[in-house]
């Protein structure tokens, strides 16, 4: 059973790798999991780890503690040697949401408790949520007179509706678990006690999928955002082009055919 610590030095993010799941735990209890610079450079590394390891076939992304994360942690924001905002936001936020968005393997948040600021955001650029009873989603940005960032204003229109989203970024106000599966932004709400294994179910059964289709997919979607009809038609012909050539197409269809579970290979 491999289990490894992914940025060496980290001790603020767990990383661990189980029968082709890699669970990610943003690892800051005493803090709501708040994020500094250190859990920024572990939760790159860790998903830049799961992009070079081809066992990994999904991701978990939680919290330790009562919160998933409570987004950037304001105490070390005052300290004089921060990163003046912008720069922050480009240099270490971006690049963690836009290597989610770029694994070609799908990650389910499970999450734990409050998702505040760019916590939030991190739970929006999950494939996949499904949430503790008493999670909750809060777009904290404006309380402290700052923007919504990290991918935020992207995701959320998508996810909840414009409506919505101008309500929850405009207001701040905290979306409960109960109304967040309600808008669909979660897949499911579960006791708190079965979070971890109904995070981890869900990813066995994508790990058990076909991987190429997976990732076929998961671009699919995010680029049906950006185009018309009729290129989001054309690029499902393509990608089914690529999808039938492989080997996992093929045994599939046996699969079905000899009326048995398919043992998808990821050729
Ligand atoms: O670099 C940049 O700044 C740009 C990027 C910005 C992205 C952002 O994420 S901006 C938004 C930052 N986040 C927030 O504004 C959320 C702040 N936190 C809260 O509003 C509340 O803590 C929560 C709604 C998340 C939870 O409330 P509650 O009542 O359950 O817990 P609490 O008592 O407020 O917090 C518990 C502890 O966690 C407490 O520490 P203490 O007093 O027991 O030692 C609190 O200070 C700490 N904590 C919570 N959030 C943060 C934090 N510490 C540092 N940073 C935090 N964000």
């Amino acid at each position: 059973m491999p289990t490894e610590r992914s940025a060496p030095g980290n001790d603020v993010l767990r990383y661990e790798v189980v029968d082709a799941i890699a669970t990610i735990t943003l690892d800051r209890p005493e803090a709501l999991n708040a994020l500094t610079v250190p859990l920024k450079a572990g939760l790159l590394a860790a998903l830049r780890a799961v992009a070079r390891d081809r066992s990994v076939r999904a991701v978990v992304l939680t919290g330790a503690g009562r919160a998933f994360c409570a987004g950037q942690d304001l105490k070390e924001r005052l300290e004089p040697d921060a990163a003046p905002l912008a720069v922050e936001v480009r240099d270490r936020y971006n690049p963690i949401v836009s290597a989610m968005r770029a694994l070609d393997r799908p990650i389910v948040g499970a999450i734990n408790g409050v998702a505040a600021g760019a916590g939030a955001s991190l739970a929006f650029a999950c494939d996949i949520r499904i949430a503790a009873e008493g999670a909750s989603f809060v777009l904290a940005f404006g309380r402290i007179g700052l923007v919504p960032d990290s991918g935020a204003t992207w995701y959320l229109p998508r996810l909840v509706g414009p409506a919505k989203a101008a309500e929850l970024a405009l207001l701040g106000d905290a979306l409960s678990a109960a109304d967040a599966e309600r808008f669909g932004l979660v897949m499911r709400v579960v006791p708190a006690e079965a979070l971890a294994a109904e995070a981890r179910a869900v990813a066995t059964r994508l790990a058990g999928l076909a991987p190429r289709a997976l990732a076929l997919t998961k671009q699919a979607l995010q680029r049906s955002w950006a185009v018309d009809l009729d290129a989001a038609l054309e690029d499902e012909a393509l990608r089914q082009g690529i999808a039938g050539a492989t080997a996992d197409h093929a045994e599939g269809l046996a699969a079905f055919l000899e009326k048995r579970p398919p043992r998808f290979t990821g050729e």
